[in-house]
């Protein structure tokens, strides 16, 4: 989204390791720091974005009927996760008892 609204960012990538001594809102990435304000939630992140470079809705209901969107899409993404995750579990167990 910084991209496509032309702001420009550092993408600062850290280890498992340094997320763990580090202190960042959740204790979970990604983060964004804007402002010196530090604002976790990848969705969050994004509709921050969105106001900045003018994406988000012109009004509440459109900013609704955008959330709608992003939070069926999310939904959708979470059970593919859940699924591949579920047989990647069945796949090992497999494996272990072959
Ligand atoms: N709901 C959060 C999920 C964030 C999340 O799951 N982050 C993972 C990396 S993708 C993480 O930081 N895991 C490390 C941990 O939980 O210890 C979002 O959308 O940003």
């Amino acid at each position: 989204m910084q991209e496509i609204g032309g702001i420009k960012y550092d993408n600062i990538r850290i280890s498992r390791e340094e997320l763990k001594r580090r202190s960042f809102p959740f204790g979970q990435l990604p983060v964004l720091e804007w402002g010196g304000v530090q604002v976790a939630q990848s969705m969050a992140i994004c509709m921050l974005i969105a106001r900045e470079v003018g994406m988000a809705g012109a009004d509440p209901v459109e900013d609704a009927r955008i959330d709608m969107v992003v939070d069926h899409v999310v939904d959708h993404f979470t059970s593919t996760c859940t699924i591949f995750l579920g047989l990647q579990a069945i796949f090992f167990c497999c494996t272990l008892q072959a």
